[in-house]
């Protein structure tokens, strides 16, 4: 049966994100019940609210350990509608009748990753929050439960169809991830008071709550996500994110931790970079991004470090792309930006991520360090005659970036502070530079003074050649082929500047 929301009650830890829900509420007169500083922000809103303290006429008590524990609100939640006996104790003891339940759960995962001392981490253990969703997820029947911020979107997206109402049908769904939240919340109490959580696999601990996908690599495969987006970013404007659009945000993210100083763009295909470039100001740094490869960047997901600002979303207008990261939008950029309503925008938090990383293989999955190794100039072991000159030594580490995030087998060209064509995930190395010189020279780019990356070792001398006789002066690579010294002969010979890392990129 279809239930209209006419009461809510609203207790959440993490209050932003709340407002689109709040609003639409609001105007369908719906009247809230709500704790402490949870009634402070829907009272910001304008919302109608009654306090808890004063539904129960019992404060808070012992520091908000007990705030809605009271057969008041549980009865709420509980009485069954439909029950005549329940309906007279309903009267009798003067219970009101919730239809939708809101609760955000205090953040014991993150206090625990936080490092916090073991009593900050016992009070975020969320007792009457947890409750709440419990009761209401049990009595789904005529309760709505949001048991998380992640569900505001896909709840609001529900009631806008169906007028502020829902079926019976949403209702066991919604009961139904309630209980995955409440058993994930309860599992990393567990885990945290069994002093399991070290020994724990990342992949395990880091599987989160589930976001069905609209579907995966190809539409013909379904899909899921594990994990709390919303944690990391703050959606703008645009659609869901898709499968690929998660692999490739995930990528651009990685590349652009690369670069924290100076102004950089980033545009990634497949997760392969086709533009990157590191300039004075947001908007040149776009600009030089894109003029690496304009024909792949058609459809991409960009990356600032930077704040866009007007001027840079005016070029960004101008092309069509997938998703948009940046830490931040000016707002007239924003206004901009969001006039084309498919655009995901994605403003990034400064939210750590996870130095781990796994994948599925032969029916098990394979867990690994994340490749967070950067080399900088220091780094640099010269192996060649001449040396490489503060410029060139500028663009090796520019492009050793770039290589590191790219897939193997690759080749990175690069001028100063801008990708000019990259040759990726080849099968051999020479292919992977031959790609990146016809690709660099069909853009218009001239070679000469250019120099290159490579992600692993040179098996033989035929890669300096090839990049010698395409203008390229000098090379950062790992070192380490058993015919080293071939490759550096042909340099001394030809006047190139190399330097070994000693450090591999792989990437698959
Ligand atoms: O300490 S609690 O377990 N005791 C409670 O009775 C209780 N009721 C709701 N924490 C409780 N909550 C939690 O408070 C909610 O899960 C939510 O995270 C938070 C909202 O508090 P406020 O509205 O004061 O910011």
């Amino acid at each position: 049966h279809s239930v209209k929301i006419k009461s809510a009650l609203v207790s959440v830890y993490y209050k932003d994100r709340l407002k689109p829900l709040i609003n639409f509420l609001k105007a369908e007169g719906v009247q809230f019940y709500s704790t402490g500083g949870t009634q402070t922000f829907l009272e910001e809103l304008g919302a109608n609210v009654t306090a808890v303290e004063n539904l129960t006429d019992y404060p808070a008590i012992f520091g908000g350990r007990v705030k809605t524990l009271h057969p008041k609100v549980f009865g709420g939640i509980l009485h069954r509608r439909g029950n005549d006996s329940d309906k007279q104790e309903v009267s009798k003891y003067e219970i009101p009748t919730f239809d939708l339940v809101i609760v955000d759960l205090y953040p014991f995962e993150e206090t625990v990753a936080s490092g916090a001392s073991e009593q900050d981490i016992i009070e975020k253990i969320d007792i009457g929050g947890i409750s709440l969703i419990r009761a209401a997820a049990k009595n789904f029947n005529d309760v709505l439960i949001i048991s998380s911020r992640s569900q505001y979107t896909e709840v609001l997206e529900l009631l806008q169809s169906k007028s502020g109402a829902t079926d019976l049908e949403d209702r066991k769904k919604f009961a139904a991830k309630a209980f995955n939240v409440s058993s994930h919340y309860d599992t990393h109490i567990f885990n945290y008071l069994n002093g399991a959580a070290a020994n724990e696999p990342a992949f395990k601990q880091s599987i989160g709550q589930a976001t069905p996908l609209r579907y995966g690599e190809n539409p013909h495969q379904s899909a899921t996500f594990f994990g709390d987006l919303e944690a990391l970013f703050e959606q703008l404007n645009g659609k869901q994110l898709s499968y690929n659009n998660l692999v490739d945000v995930d990528a651009a993210v990685a590349l652009m931790a690369e670069f924290t100083d100076k102004p950089a763009f980033a545009i990634l295909k497949h997760t392969n970079a086709c533009g990157v470039a590191v300039a004075g100001s947001p908007k040149e740094a776009y600009l030089n991004a894109l003029s690496c490869d304009p024909v792949s960047a058609f459809g991409g997901v960009i990356i600032s470090n930077k704040a866009i600002d007007l001027e840079t979303a005016e070029e960004l207008n101008k092309l069509f792309f997938e998703v948009l990261i940046a830490p931040e939008f000016a707002a007239d950029a924003l206004e901009l930006l969001k006039s084309k309503k498919n655009r995901i925008l994605l403003k990034q938090k400064p939210v750590e991520l996870s130095k781990k990383q796994f994948k599925t293989l032969l029916n098990g999955v394979i867990e690994q360090d994340k490749d967070l190794k950067t080399e900088t100039e220091a780094d640099f072991k010269p192996v060649t005659e001449r040396q490489a000159t503060d410029a060139e030594k500028r663009a090796l580490v520019f492009a050793a970036k770039v290589c590191k995030h790219t897939k193997s087998n690759t080749i990175v060209l690069a001028k100063e502070d801008q990708l000019l064509a990259s040759g990726v995930g080849q099968t051999s190395r020479v292919d992977a530079l031959r790609q990146a010189i016809e690709k660099a020279r069909s853009f218009g780019f001239d070679l000469n003074g250019a120099v290159m990356a490579s992600d692993a070792f040179f098996p033989f001398p035929d890669c300096v050649e090839i990049a010698d006789q395409a203008g390229i002066v000098a090379v950062v690579q790992p070192g380490g082929s058993v015919k080293d010294q071939d490759s550096i002969d042909y340099c001394n010979a030809h006047n190139m500047a190399m330097v070994f890392t000693g450090v591999r990129h792989f990437k698959h």
